[in-house]
């Protein structure tokens, strides 16, 4: 076992029973024109977590442990996009509708893709998603026991939105949770700044929290 300095208190890490998820670094939340910025936001402070990001890639690929990439897409005839996430933004630059990278959020369009500097290796699991959570409408669970996972290392975009959805969906299926603060950004810094403390509030009630560094170092 590895012990990581982390948020609320030391986290015990299990080298054989971690892997890494990285949520929906996608081109879509990380470039102009994508859905990120359809809905108002800038995505620049996004962009900047990407070193952090494939800096904890390289270190759980290193220590040969599963690396697991999502996108959150949709099918091209949106089937699996209800109203309630279809009709979010404004008119005409919403989820389906055509944009500078393609159809926005729909699978197999460039937008969709994960940014070139964090691309899946052959043989990394890549799930897309309908959902903000990951568990919603995948086989995630299912990939996760057939791995052997118990923790989850979790990286990713946006912190307060899909990687909290994703954290508290596991955290519920019994996973150990831990989010690394530095590869995880939000559109609203006082979203991830609060979305941390929560997690970690009342005694880890959702997950711990750490620096990359501090894992990858109790991970080597
Ligand atoms: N991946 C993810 O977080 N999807 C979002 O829609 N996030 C927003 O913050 N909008």
């Amino acid at each position: 076992m590895g012990t990581v300095s982390a948020l609320p208190f030391a986290f015990a890490l299990d080298p054989a029973r971690v892997g890494l998820v990285v949520i929906d670094m996608q081109r879509d939340f990380l470039e102009p024109g994508g859905f990120g910025e359809s809905l108002g936001n800038d995505v620049h402070p996004l962009q900047a977590i990407v070193p952090a990001v494939a800096k904890l890639i390289a270190g759980f690929r290193a220590a040969g442990r599963p690396v697991i990439h999502t996108r959150e897409c949709h099918a091209p005839d949106l089937s699996d996009c209800p109203p309630a996430k279809r009709l979010r933004g404004p008119e005409g630059k919403r989820i389906g509708d055509p944009g500078p990278m393609g159809r926005i959020l729909v699978r197999g369009e460039p937008g969709a893709d994960i940014v070139p500097d964090l691309a899946p290796l052959p043989g990394e699991l890549v799930l897309d998603k309908p959902g903000k959570g990951a568990f919603h409408a995948t086989p995630l669970d299912a990939e996760l026991e057939r791995l052997g996972l118990r923790q989850l290392v979790f990286a990713g975009v946006t912190t307060e939105v899909c990687v909290q959805t994703t954290m508290r969906e596991a955290n519920d299926r019994g996973y150990e949770c831990l989010l690394a603060e530095d590869a995880t950004e939000s559109y609203f810094p006082e979203f991830k700044a609060a979305t941390l403390a929560m997690i970690r509030a009342q005694g880890a009630i959702v997950g711990w929290t750490a620096e990359t560094d501090a894992i990858l170092e109790a991970l080597a």
